[in-house]
């Protein structure tokens, strides 16, 4: 049966990118922030190779940032992330686990600090401007909340730092994990980070601006003519490697940050200020965990959805999220939330991919890359 097409509309939003990338013949798109997210160019594959061979530019522009700007930005913050942000320093981003009061996951954003009390918050595919501005109204904080006009260029690879420091000089190319320096494009400040959603060597680039989108896509493909350079974007296979997750797929609302095995970012324990100070120290052993997951057998074809996992005696015990076949690794790479009982198994648990297709998996230590 032929799949039918989404209508477009205002409500699924292009990017400045979106153009380049369609002439660079993207194959499929997600809806991610209510804008469009390229997820295949070649195949899956393909993208795959590529991606650990050379250089990739990357329309993330999805990844919006909701700029808190005012006398109480570090405290509004504070209050949404267990997560201590008081010794954040002005060229640093966090990886943030977002809770509610009741400390249940709003969203897993990177925030980037720009200056005291001014913040991008780099979000996942939530909507989280409402609950800051909720929140702010509700506490009557002294804070301006904002979608700025941010599209991210995410450059990934390992040929990518070859091809920031041919566009912005050796400085950028050679930030620390996690940090920020100041870029002049087109005579326009911009960000750059040392950051990305891959294993790879990566940067992102907050193009701030939609008008200087495309001079910006333009450059980088005739600087890294000599690299290889294709547009791509997230691989799926990649970031199982690696173990990043994704918000509405792999965890959702219904999980504490230790269940999403963020508790490694909170070793100092939960940051007082934050609502849900109290409640998270009770649920610091979660009793499900997201654990990678290998499935044995054939090849699989890739899985974007939720599929039980069950022991011997037919119980369910958890789910896999995302699934696929490695190249690299010749297995079948997955991300899934397992019952604690069953963290140490190495037998005896299974998947259903299809009615017919029966598989044993296996609870791994660690992810692959
Ligand atoms: N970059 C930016 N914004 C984003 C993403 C991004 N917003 C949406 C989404 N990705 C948010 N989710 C993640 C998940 C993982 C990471 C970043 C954002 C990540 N994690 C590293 C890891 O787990 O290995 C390291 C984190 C650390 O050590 O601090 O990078 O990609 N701008």
């Amino acid at each position: 049966m032929k799949q039918p097409i989404i209508s477009g509309s205002s409500r699924i939003r292009r990017t400045p990118y979106s153009k380049r990338v369609e002439e660079a013949g993207v194959k499929s798109y997600s809806v991610y922030n209510h804008m469009l997210l390229p997820t295949v160019f070649d195949t899956l594959e393909n993208d795959y190779h590529h991606l650990k061979r050379a250089v990739q530019v990357w329309d993330v522009s999805v990844e919006r940032q909701i700029e808190i700007i005012g006398p109480d930005a570090t405290k509004i913050l504070q209050m949404v992330t267990p997560r201590d942000i008081s010794k954040m320093e002005d060229d640093q981003c966090y990886y943030i686990p977002m809770v509610d009061k009741y400390g249940y996951m709003i969203n897993d954003p990177v925030a980037v600090k720009l200056e005291k009390n001014r913040y991008w918050i780099s979000i996942a595919d939530s909507d989280v401007i409402y609950y800051f501005k909720g929140l702010a109204e509700g506490m009557g904080l002294n804070v301006n909340i904002f979608e700025p006009d941010v599209n991210i260029l995410s450059i990934q690879g390992p040929k990518s730092k070859i091809l920031i420091e041919k566009m912005f000089g050796k400085e950028i190319s050679e930030l620390k994990f996690f940090r920020h320096g100041k870029v002049n494009f087109n005579g326009k400040e911009m960000i750059v980070a040392r950051s990305g959603w891959s294993h790879q060597m990566c940067y992102e680039v907050y193009a701030d601006g939609s008008e200087y989108g495309q001079d910006m896509w333009d450059k980088f493909f005739s600087i890294g003519k000599d690299f290889d350079v294709r547009a791509g974007c997230p691989n799926l296979i990649e970031r199982i490697e690696s173990g990043l997750l994704s918000y509405g797929n792999d965890i959702n609302g219904n999980n504490t940050p230790y269940e999403a095995g963020l508790g490694k970012f909170l070793s100092s324990g939960v940051s007082k200020g934050c609502l849900a100070y109290e409640i998270l120290q009770s649920k610091m052993d979660p009793q499900r965990l997201i654990k990678p997951i290998e499935i044995t057998g054939e090849p699989i074809k890739p899985i974007t959805y939720s599929l039980k996992v069950s022991n011997a005696d037919g119980e369910v015990v958890g789910q896999i999220s995302s699934a696929a076949w490695s190249p690299d690794f010749k297995v079948n790479v997955a991300i899934g939330m397992i019952d604690r009982e069953y963290w140490k198994q190495k037998n005896n648990l299974f998947l259903n991919i299809t009615e017919d297709d029966r598989r044993k998996i296996f609870i791994k230590d660690k992810f692959w890359s």
